[in-house]
């Protein structure tokens, strides 16, 4: 068993929760949702950050006390993350007892130690991100971060002595070449530290700022927001003697955006060299969402609208966009448009439909009871092989914090699995009783790989991969580190047929800020002479199947009256061939014939359409094949 400690940053509460605060949690979540199913022992920490100017400047805004107003921002952090599904083992708050007690005690430890030192420092100064400037980071006398304008401010205050570390800290950065990933940002550390190193003033002077942690050796001052939220990482697992710390702490990586770099990949390790604490394993950085092209700057409200999308579209198809569209350590840029085109392409169509497809043709040719496999094939032989690859692959991509590359690996399975059916093709294997045995072969094949499907997709769409598992009955059954084998599922488990776990979204280039469209007033009346001379009639669907090359289409051979006839229908992604054999449909029957794909198609079905949901419309009394429909 190993052990892992990951954390987040924790946000500030200036503001509520948004898509790049979500981003990051659902890729700790995902990864450690992960190395939970491979057996390991896990702690996972998140939580909020409540201190400094920002914070004391919002609350004052928002006309409330400091505590309250945290209180109040870190709930709705807490809340969001929960409503997510966000498996976090501890939230921490920088206002906590069990953190201002480890932040004095590290400070009063430093102190005694000569590592702190009371001087005098004048410089630029934004108040954004709470910290100097140095005259080469300044753009036109503006914050390169904020683009507002920097104060000057000259004051005593107390630092820590971080310039001695510098050698040190090449040399490790140097000596463990993984220590900060993506490289890029390793070698961005690793050109900062070519400038001379300056000390860190720690403290605050209180006649400028009340909301802090006070120094232990001088209550005229707090401490500066940054030294205090790093300290966050070991104050939640007790240090110094907390059993949680002693477990964890020797395990510890850190996930951030590549905004907060430099205080994770410079200060932190000073800070916890000079205390005596070892240092992290692994500082993992990922890059920045851009909303629909533009930079997304944190005060921008569309940020929070954006996560707004997870309850529109479901918290499995957010998560599986914003895991899937950005490679670990980049920019990415994030749109509606975008996530609703990932949607129907790899969830409703090549997940769903597989689900849909294979748990139906196991009900209607099984009794819905997974049979005993027969002699294998060459086919099988590649499914398993297959799936054998893709989760050593997964497993590699995860050591890397490579998700994208991860779920690209499982979408090759589900591929591979979509591939078995077509060529399988159980239904035709049950018009043949002779061909029994490999029918049963196939659908335990097809069963197996929904099994293998719902233990790859487990830690990164926990809810889709629970629903899988519920519909072949293996709802109860927690995932263990043996299920990541292959061939475990059970000849006899009861399946039932999957009901469409993503429905279609119709593709109407919807934006943020767009609103629903109203409902149009009808238009374009038409007279009732004008409707008789459509004649609609109910007709029996004598066979289905799909057509080579065209995803869409159904061709369906259906029994008019005395009549036999061909119709084209573009349900194939709504249905599959089994369902709608022997169903009683409705169609236009004095259609003008027309050529679809080389079939020609005399007549056309008539379906309902909403949400991207196709319903096919049927009698609901049993009538003779041919009758009007008036
Ligand atoms: O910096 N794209 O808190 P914060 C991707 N309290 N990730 C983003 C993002 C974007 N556009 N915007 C924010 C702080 N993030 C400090 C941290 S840690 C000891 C103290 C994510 O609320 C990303 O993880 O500004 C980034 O590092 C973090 O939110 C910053 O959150």
């Amino acid at each position: 068993m190993r052990t892992f400690y990951l954390t987040t940053p924790i946000y500030y509460v200036n503001a509520p929760p948004h898509l790049g605060h979500a981003y990051t949690t659902i890729v700790a979540d995902a990864m450690c949702r992960y190395r939970r199913l491979q057996g390991d022992r896990v702690h996972f920490l998140t939580g909020t950050d409540e201190h400094g100017d920002k914070i004391a400047q919002a609350a004052a805004k928002a006309g409330v006390p400091p505590q309250a107003y945290t209180d109040k921002i870190a709930a709705e952090f807490r809340k969001t993350w929960d409503r997510l599904g966000i498996s976090y083992d501890d939230f921490i708050r920088t206002t906590e007892p069990r953190h201002k007690r480890v932040v004095q005690l590290i400070l009063q430890k430093l102190w005694d130690a000569w590592e702190i030192y009371f001087g005098k420092y004048g410089g630029h100064y934004c108040y954004g991100c709470e910290r100097f400037y140095t005259e080469k980071e300044i753009v036109d006398g503006k914050c390169p971060d904020h683009q507002t304008l920097l104060t000057y401010i000259e004051e005593e205050n107390y630092f820590f002595r971080m310039s001695k570390y510098q050698e040190w800290l090449i040399g490790e950065i140097e000596s463990r070449p993984d220590m900060i990933r993506p490289e890029r940002y390793r070698n961005e550390i690793l050109g900062f530290l070519r400038e001379p190193l300056q000390d860190l003033s720690i403290s605050r002077p209180r006649t400028r700022l009340e909301w802090g942690i006070p120094l232990p050796f001088d209550d005229r001052y707090v401490t500066y927001v940054w030294f205090d939220a790093l300290i966050n990482y070991v104050s939640a697992l007790g240090h110094p003697d907390g059993e949680r710390f002693k477990t964890f702490w020797p395990h510890v990586q850190h996930l951030i955006g590549k905004d907060i770099l430099k205080p994770h990949g410079v200060y932190w390790p000073c800070m916890l060299k000079a205390v005596g604490i070892s240092l992290y394993q692994h500082l993992n950085v990922h890059g920045y969402w851009s909303l629909g092209g533009g930079k997304m700057s944190k005060s921008i409200g569309n940020v929070v609208e954006a996560l707004a999308l997870t309850d529109k579209y479901g918290h499995d198809a957010f998560r599986y966009f914003l895991l899937r569209e950005m490679v670990f350590g980049l920019d990415a840029s994030f749109s509606e448009e975008a996530l609703v085109a990932r949607l129907n392409a790899d969830l409703a169509n090549d997940l769903g439909n597989l689900v849909s497809r294979a748990t139906t043709v196991i009900v209607n040719f099984a009794g819905g009871a997974v049979p005993a496999p027969g002699n294998e094939t060459d086919q099988e032989l590649l499914l398993r092989t297959t799936f054998e690859r893709v989760r050593d692959d997964v497993h590699a991509a995860m050591e890397e914090f490579a998700f994208h590359r991860a779920l690209g690996s499982i979408w090759e399975f589900i591929a591979a699995v979509n591939r078995y059916v077509d060529s399988a093709a159980p239904w035709a294997l049950a018009k043949d009783p002779a061909r029994s045995s490999r029918l049963n072969t196939v659908l335990y094949h097809l069963a197996e790989s929904l099994r293998c499907s719902s233990v790859l997709l487990a830690a990164f769409l926990p809810a889709t991969s629970e629903k899988i598992r519920k519909t072949l009955g293996l709802g109860d059954a927690p995932i263990a580190p043996e299920d990541f084998q292959w061939g475990r599922m059970k000849p006899g488990t009861k399946v039932v047929k999957a009901r469409a776990l993503f429905p279609r979204i119709e593709e109407r280039k919807p934006s943020l800020t767009e609103k629903e469209p109203a409902v149009t007033e009808p238009s374009n009346r038409v007279s009732i002479e004008e409707f008789r001379k459509v004649e609609l009639r109910t007709a029996e669907v004598l066979a289905a199947e799909p057509l080579p090359k065209a995803k869409k289409l159904l061709k369906l051979t259906i029994k008019l009256g005395e009549e036999t006839r061909a119709i084209v229908a573009g349900i194939a992604e709504h249905y599959t061939p089994e369902e709608l054999v022997g169903r009683k449909i409705v169609v236009v029957a004095n259609l003008e014939p027309a050529t679809l794909m080389g079939v020609e198609s005399n007549g056309m079905l008539l379906a309902a359409e909403a949400n991207g949901v196709i319903s096919v419309l049927s009698p609901d009394k049993d009538l003779p094949s041919g009758a009007k429909v008036k």
